[in-house]
């Protein structure tokens, strides 16, 4: 039978760079994002090699995460790959300062987001007993830094679900991947600064970052390991990056 994978955040970043590759190697894709029209788009070019399914909802919101991958249809209901790719970073500030709606964004996406999609999936994968969850987590979830608690301490609770999810799920056959990206460049830190381009391009200025291709193409290697393999964790940096801070700019 052909594997269908299902990705969130599949409209941009990582997880459009992920949805790409497994169309490469002829995985049907269920792609999921907030972006219609963006979706609709990522169809029509994935569609010449894979067959694929679009969902548009919004992890944050429990019913509506509920409610698409129910309106799936019988032929996509097998899904073998779940990647957990949505995510996002709002804001940099200390603790004092932090806004809390960025904080409730970070909080809803990054870990409740996760959570409400993985229920919906994984008794599927259960019944099955066989499935590959690849968790999208950062190097943020691996070390903290100053003026990212918030952001650092939803990654820290990705980690700590990749675990857990290992721990629960290795007896039904499933297996969970984690990996942690530095800096990739991606829309993330112009999501992070709110759109102040100025800001975001500094990020990613005087070393060569991350593409999220870098990624996509460690995602494919974990799920397509041998059957008796699990890739547990992957952290991935910049070649000039030694910490989430710390990076070599020429
Ligand atoms: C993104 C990487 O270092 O900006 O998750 O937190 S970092």
């Amino acid at each position: 039978m052909k594997k269908i994978a299902l990705i969130t955040g599949a409209t941009s970043g990582i997880g459009e760079a992920t949805a790409r590759k497994f169309a490469e190697h002829g995985i049907d894709l269920i792609i999921c994002g907030r972006r219609e029209e963006k979706l609709a788009g990522l169809k029509e070019s994935l569609e010449k090699d894979v067959a694929v399914r679009t969902l548009s909802f919004d992890v944050r919101s429990e019913e509506a995460t509920l409610a698409a991958i129910s309106s799936l249809e019988d032929e996509w209901r097998h899904i073998s790959i779940l990647v957990n790719n949505a995510g996002n970073a709002h804001g940099l500030s200390t603790i004092d300062q932090g806004d809390t709606r960025d904080w409730d964004a970070m909080m809803d996406g990054n870990v409740k987001g996760l959570l409400y999609v993985s229920r919906a999936v994984i008794p599927g994968m259960v019944g099955r007993k066989s499935g590959h969850i690849v968790n999208i987590s950062s190097i943020a979830g691996k070390e903290t830094y100053k003026n990212g608690a918030v952001y650092c301490a939803s990654k820290a609770a990705v980690e700590a679900i990749s675990q857990g999810m290992r721990l629960d799920l290795t007896e039904q056959g499933i297996k969970v991947t984690n990996i942690a990206p530095g800096a990739v460049e991606t829309g993330f830190s112009m999501v992070r600064f709110k759109g102040d381009a100025e800001r975001a391009e500094k990020v990613y200025a005087g070393f060569e970052p991350l593409q999220a291709a870098d990624i996509a193409d460690a995602i494919f290697y974990a799920v397509s390991a041998p059957a008796h393999v699990t890739i547990a964790d992957m952290t991935i940096l910049a070649a000039a990056q030694s910490q989430a801070t710390v990076i070599h700019r020429q």
